[in-house]
């Protein structure tokens, strides 16, 4: 599948999202209802150690594999062999794009991007897709400041065929708007793992 119709409905997730519930009964029930790309993020209070983390990852990259549905790891480019991930998405203070391209010539790296300084001091020429946000305010990265559609909007305008995501505070009922301001896709954590109808939810995004 291209790129762009894979970052159609991108869910991200990992076993600080999930509350009481198991990690891969979520991510059967998302795929089973639509999702077409998966980020696994293990991040922030109550992620697991990195023993559970690559058992943890190993049984969702099963379960992606099973399914076509193409397997991200979050920032952490030393699980990307073991785990025999897709791609790598990181941040502007993670490794440099330049150098995941380096170890990774054939794999898929996002890039976080929130601002026009972030936008310019972006090297786009190494990656695929670019996470844009937090378009709404989000209980996941509470100290986030929204980019509001705005950004969405300016970075469509100045990058009319760079695929990329918005993300941050993406629900059932805004999904929509994301897509008119101009981004390929939408990706969500919470909207899923908190959903009591996973299914209805990504329906509608
Ligand atoms: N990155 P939810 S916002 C992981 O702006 C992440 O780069 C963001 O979680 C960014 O769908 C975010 O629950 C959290 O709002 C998304």
């Amino acid at each position: 599948m291209i790129l762009k119709q894979c970052l159609r409905k991108y869910f991200i997730m990992g076993s600080q999202d999930c509350g009481k519930r198991k990690p891969e009964n979520i991510l059967i029930e998302a795929i089973n209802s639509g999702i077409t790309i998966f980020q696994y993020r293990e991040k922030g209070k109550g992620s697991l150690s990195e023993k559970e983390q690559l058992e943890l990852g190993k049984r969702l990259r099963d379960i992606c594999l099973q399914h076509d549905i193409p397997f991200i790891v979050n920032d952490n480019v030393t699980l990307v062999e073991p785990l025999n991930a897709d791609g790598v998405h990181v941040g502007q203070n993670d490794t440099p794009v330049s150098i995941v391209r380096d170890m990774f010539p054939d794999k898929i790296i996002g890039l976080s991007i929130s601002n026009q300084a972030e936008l310019e001091q972006s090297s786009l020429e190494y990656v695929d897709y670019v996470g844009a946000g937090p378009v709404f305010q989000t209980m996941t990265k509470p100290d986030k400041t929204p980019v509001g559609l705005k950004w969405i909007e300016t970075l469509r305008h100045q990058h009319p065929e760079l695929p990329f995501v918005g993300i941050g505070g993406i629900t059932s009922s805004n999904a929509t708007k994301v897509l008119q301001a101009g981004a390929d896709g939408v990706a969500v954590i919470s909207a899923i793992t908190k959903a009591n109808d996973i299914k209805s939810v990504i329906n509608k995004l």
